[in-house]
């Protein structure tokens, strides 16, 4: 399957986690004159593989640009510097891997493995994850294993496991196909996964009666312009919106009584506090009209299907895995979940964040969706992996910001960050900045040279991307996909897991990391997980290349293709007592509220043509011109009593930062909401560190920290002071910013 005749290869885009097969043609046989990146090389040709099940043949324009990205300004060989001030000199891998492995060993023995953590990725390929949280759970004895997606997905992880007992999202794309309501809570679908956003479309063009489109975002979007219904709520609000769809069901009577009594639990604690989120109260803390309520309430309660669907405006909160629960609350309430075309849906963000939550890519994960916390567990993993009894941590590890905050005390001696950027996505940024000084020994392993985390790098190490290593990818749909290996890496860049095990077998587990190949890493892993929800144990990297992707559970000995599309067709959940609980939690709102001196809320998000902080889509000509530079998106209420006009540049603060941007003034935005997207780090042209102004407050639960709501003033660059984005104002320029937008949350 992945090699064909013509020598084109099938592969898993590596950008969103739709997760669209590739087939990717060679310079040579294609039908045109060879088009050549940056670098004079012959560029590979990429467009939608018709037999993806996933994605059916389309594609979209930053999975069709993608070989564009992949030769230029790589990283070629490891370099190193004793301190920040001085600058980068080429090493050998040897040296290179010393360095780490002598920091480990004198750690271990000076402070234990607690001060050693790393930072690793939902771009990870599967292989490249598992040896990674082994290397640190169970050959370090640290649980300090983390990734983006506690930036991303951490929130849905939890909501899924406390209301039903375990993670895995359990529908797939056929239910948009039958759906009769698509719910799209908190997600910009139709930038963000574009492929799903037109199969939503055109259905909706074909079979306009039997599909009603709602959206829940304080903007419109390109995912609102198709919507039947768009609800601008304000941000922060969504957990209320749902109780008082749940009221309102409950006050009509239009739920499922049957389901409830057979499959739930907690139903009434959970009808008793929705009792007080009444329409008037709801529709003024969301800032809607009471009719929207009404007709949302409708048609959650007479629908055939409701299909959820959800993202970041809902996971990127202080109340993000309450807000999961509280969506999942209404599906149980209504029985839409188990069935065609029904389900709560979380997209995800990243090609592989799915395969990082199997493979235990989390600091409260071990693979096989298992928990550290549990004794069972890690004797599990501990005899898999051939450790002896107790060499897992029994506490969760640092989770991302946490480890941020080890640096900050001095309590971490090594801080190795891999296939992130997070000088660019972590919120907070100038804390993160001085915490990494504080360590004294940061590594970053990327594959591009330049990037915002590599300035602050003692030592960086070129990893072999996407084309380069072979591994595996799961999408939003569970569905699992060979990506070969089609093209040379730069000379010395190497997989990321072939580094990890490397030292691994340098720390002297020599049996434990001895792979001679990425199959034989997710052989391993693929036994771990037999018997689990995540059933991978009858695949393998040669099923996966003669028959194509398939769908987990695939439990050995399950023939391709019949695997069950959706979890929990019968109902039985992966509770203890096998029913859907029911979380009854009150909404809490915004962190940062906003207040007289910062009147507005940030949000910030993603454009269509741009990959987060810019390393692979910001090389793509095409990509660029789409999105020339950072807007800040405000309504004319706000922007016009600031002398604010489309075009003019702005000042933004919050408590934490000031940057400047160009403005956009438009009615698309609600009032009192102003947005910015994530993707021009400090060294972009022009620089805009939007997470510089935003506050690392975290859901208690999952950890998450609330990246899409900060507190900010605006104001205009008083004219004749030409600033550059992100650049900091003087504290005179600082006290005359207006502050005369009125709160309106
Ligand atoms: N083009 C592109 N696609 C991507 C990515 C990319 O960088 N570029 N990244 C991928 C990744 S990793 C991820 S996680 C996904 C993210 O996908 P999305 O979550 O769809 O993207 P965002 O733009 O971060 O946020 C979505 C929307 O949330 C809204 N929002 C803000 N606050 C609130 C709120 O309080 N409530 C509600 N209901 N909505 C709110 C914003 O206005 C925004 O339109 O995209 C993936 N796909
Ligand atoms: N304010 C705000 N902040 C956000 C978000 C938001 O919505 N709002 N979204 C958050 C979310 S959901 C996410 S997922 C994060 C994303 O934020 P990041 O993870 O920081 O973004 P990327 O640019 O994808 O970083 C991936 C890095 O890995 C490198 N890379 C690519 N392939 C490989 C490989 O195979 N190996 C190695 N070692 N390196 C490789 C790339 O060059 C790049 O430097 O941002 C988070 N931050
Ligand atoms: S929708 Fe996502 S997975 Fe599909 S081609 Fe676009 S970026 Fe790649
Ligand atoms: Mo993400």
């Amino acid at each position: 399957m992945a090699a064909s005749p013509s020598g084109s290869t099938h592969s898993q885009c590596p950008y969103c986690g739709v997760g669209c097969g590739l087939e990717l043609m060679p310079p040579a046989v294609k039908n045109q004159p060879t088009r050549r990146d940056a670098q004079g090389l012959p560029i590979w040709g990429a467009r939608g593989d018709r037999s993806h099940p996933s994605s059916l043949g389309q594609v979209c324009i930053k999975g069709a640009t993608v070989c564009e990205t992949l030769a230029g300004g790589r990283l070629a060989t490891p370099l190193a510097r004793r301190s920040l001030d001085e600058p980068f000199q080429p090493i050998s891998w040897d040296e290179a891997l010393d360095r780490i492995v002598d920091r480990m060993r004198t750690s271990l023995q000076a402070r234990g493995p607690q001060a050693l953590a790393m930072y690793g990725s939902g771009q990870f390929h599967t292989e490249d994850y598992y040896v990674a949280q082994k290397l640190f759970k169970g050959a370090l004895g640290t649980n300090n294993f983390d990734a983006n997606s506690r930036l991303c997905m951490s929130s849905a992880v939890a909501g899924y496991t406390r209301s039903l007992g375990s993670d895995g999202p359990p529908c797939c794309y056929e239910d948009l196909d039958h759906c009769s309501v698509a719910f799209l809570i908190g997600t910009n679908t139709a930038e963000c996964h574009p492929v799903l956003f037109q199969r939503l479309l055109k259905r909706k063009r074909r079979q306009s009666d039997s599909l009603t489109i709602v959206v829940v975002d304080p903007r419109e979007t390109a995912t609102s312009d198709a919507a039947d219904l768009h609800l601008a709520i304000r941000p922060g609000t969504d957990l209320v919106l749902l109780h008082g769809v749940a009221h309102l069901l409950l006050r009509q009577t239009a739920i499922d009584f049957e389901f409830i009594e057979g499959e739930t639990e907690g139903f009434a604690a959970y009808a008793e506090l929705v009792q007080a989120w009444t329409p008037d109260r709801v529709s003024r803390i969301c800032g809607i009209p009471e009719s929207s309520l009404g007709q949302l309430a409708a048609l959650w309660g007479q629908s055939a299907s409701v299909l959820s669907l959800w993202s970041m405006g809902v996971n990127q909160s202080v109340e993000g895995t309450a807000t999961v629960a509280g969506l999942i609350n209404l599906h149980l309430l209504t029985g839409q979940i188990g069935k065609v075309g029904a389900g709560p849906f979380s997209l995800t963000g990243q090609p592989n964040a799915m395969g990082g939550r199997e493979a235990g890519g989390l600091a409260h994960l071990l693979p096989g969706y298992r928990t550290v916390t549990n004794a069972t567990h890690r004797a599990t993993v501990e005899a898999a992996w051939g450790f002896a009894p107790g060499a897992i941590d029994a506490r969760p590890g640092l989770a991302a910001w946490q480890q941020v905050e080890a640096m900050e005390a001095g309590e971490l001696d090594l801080w190795w960050v891999a296939a992130t950027n997070p000088l660019v996505s972590m919120p907070n940024l100038e804390r993160v900045k001085a915490a990494m000084r504080h360590c004294p020994l940061v590594v970053v392993s990327d594959a591009y040279a330049n990037t915002e985390t590599a300035q602050y790098a003692h030592l960086l190490l070129p990893a072999a991307q996407w084309s380069e290593k072979a591994g595996v990818m799961v999408n939003s749909e569970r569905r699992v996909t060979l990506c070969p290996a089609f093209r040379q890496p730069p000379a010395q860049a190497r997989p990321d897991w072939e580094v990890f095990a490397e030292v691994g077998r340098r720390l002297g587990f020599v049996d434990q990391f001895g792979y001679a190949s990425a199959a034989e890493v997710y052989a391993e892993f693929c036994q771990l997980t037999a018997g689990r929800l995540c059933d991978h144990s009858g695949l393998s990297h040669g099923l996966l290349e003669a028959e194509g992707p398939q769908q987990w559970p695939f439990p050995a000995g399950s023939a391709p293709t019949t695997a069950s599309k959706r979890l929990y067709t019968d109902f039985r959940f992966a509770t203890p007592s096998g029913r859907g609980r029911f979380i009854a939690e009150h909404p809490l709102g915004l962190a940062e509220p906003p207040c007289e001196a910062y009147p507005l809320v940030l949000t910030v998000g993603r454009y269509l043509g741009q990959w987060h902080t810019m390393t692979r889509t910001g090389r793509v000509a095409r990509l660029n011109a789409m999105h020339p530079e950072p807007l800040l998106e405000i309504h004319p209420e706000d922007a016009y009593p600031l002398g604010l006009e489309s075009g003019d540049q702005a000042a933004i603060t919050s408590r934490r930062a000031t940057l400047s941007a160009r403005v956009d003034v438009t009615e698309r935005i609600r009032p009192g909401t102003v947005f910015l997207p994530m993707h021009w780090g400090f060294l972009q042209d022009p620089p805009c560190e939007a997470n510089a102004l935003l506050h690392e407050q975290a859901c208690p639960i999952s950890k998450q920290p609330e990246l899409k709501a900060t507190a900010v003033s605006v104001a205009a660059v008083p004219h004749g002071l030409p600033m550059a984005g992100g650049q900091r104002l003087s504290a005179k320029v600082q006290g005359s910013i207006s502050t005369s937008a009125a709160s309106r949350l």
